[in-house]
């Protein structure tokens, strides 16, 4: 068995796992786009469940062209739907970026505790997120401060003719930026999708569930819970141990973060007769 490569860099993704986003975040910007839009946005209204729903696609202009699609394939044929598509999605954006300024988005529990210890320690810090780079950027600034863009070593968002996320392009994009190998990385994720895409680029994942992805099925993963816990509120489900996936409880520390990365190597490395 070969010895796991050291811990080098965090890899964040950012709606679901920085900050629970979607539903009082994106989702009430794009209903309001639509009323800004009007047209054939006029009447859209996006509730929870629908959103929910739409979540499965990534990317917000392909969210909103697969809605418009299903309910109305013609219109969304139009020479002018890829412009009016762009158009309602800038619109977003902006109300969107005005709703994390005003406060409306929270990062999660441990999320902050977390990125301290691991810039104290050393170790690199990233992004690798489906969204608008100007989201990235606002929540950022709102939640860790105007100088937290500048602690991550790369913010890979969203960019035009990268596929989305659970193509692994935006991690291996992040790799690239970092010059470092994906066994270095640890990457953390809220989403199927999400995880789908990191597994792809070879980095371990931790992933906290949210209420829009508590029933997804997800690939193997170094550990699989709620939350990254904080003190008075555990965080549960189960994680890497030399038995396999282990039930687990507690506040995630950045030493449980090394000793879940290293032993998810140990088992990817042993020998088939050994595990
Ligand atoms: C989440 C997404 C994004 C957001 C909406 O990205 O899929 O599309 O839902 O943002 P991740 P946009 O979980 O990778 O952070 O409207 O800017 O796409
Ligand atoms: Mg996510």
């Amino acid at each position: 068995m070969t010895e796991p490569p050291a811990l080098e860099a965090l890899v964040w993704d950012v709606d679901g796992t920085l900050a629970d986003t979607e539903r009082d975040g994106h989702r009430v910007a794009f209903n309001r786009a639509f009323r800004d839009a009007g047209g054939p946005f006029a009447a859209w209204d996006w509730d929870e469940a629908r959103y929910g729903d739409l979540l499965a696609v990534a990317g917000g202009p392909e969210r909103v062209l697969h809605h418009w699609r299903a309910i109305d394939a013609a219109g969304a044929a139009a020479a002018d739907a890829p412009a009016r598509v762009a158009a309602v999605h800038a619109l977003k954006t902006a109300h969107y970026v005005a709703l994390v300024r005003g406060g409306a988005v929270a990062l999660r529990p441990g999320v902050r505790r977390l990125i301290a210890d691991a810039r104290a320690a050393g170790l690199r810090l990233a992004i690798a997120t489906t969204t608008t780079p100007a989201n990235v950027e606002a929540l950022l600034r709102h939640t860790l401060g105007p100088a937290s863009p500048g602690w991550f070593a790369c913010i890979a968002a969203a960019e035009a003719d990268e596929p989305k996320k659970p193509a692994p392009d935006v991690y291996r994009r992040v790799l690239r930026t970092l010059g470092l190998p994906a066994e270095a990385c640890v990457a953390f994720e809220d989403s199927a999708a999400g995880t789908e895409a990191a597994a792809g680029a070879g980095i371990a994942t931790l992933v906290t569930r949210n209420a829009y992805t508590v029933a997804h099925r997800l690939p193997p993963v170094m550990a699989d819970l709620d939350g990254l816990g904080e003190p008075a509120c555990d965080a549960r489900g189960r994680a890497v141990s030399p038995a396999g996936l282990v039930d687990w409880r507690g506040i995630v520390g950045l030493e449980d973060v090394r000793s879940w990365h290293r032993q998810w190597w140990q088992r990817a490395t042993a020998a088939p007769d050994a595990a």
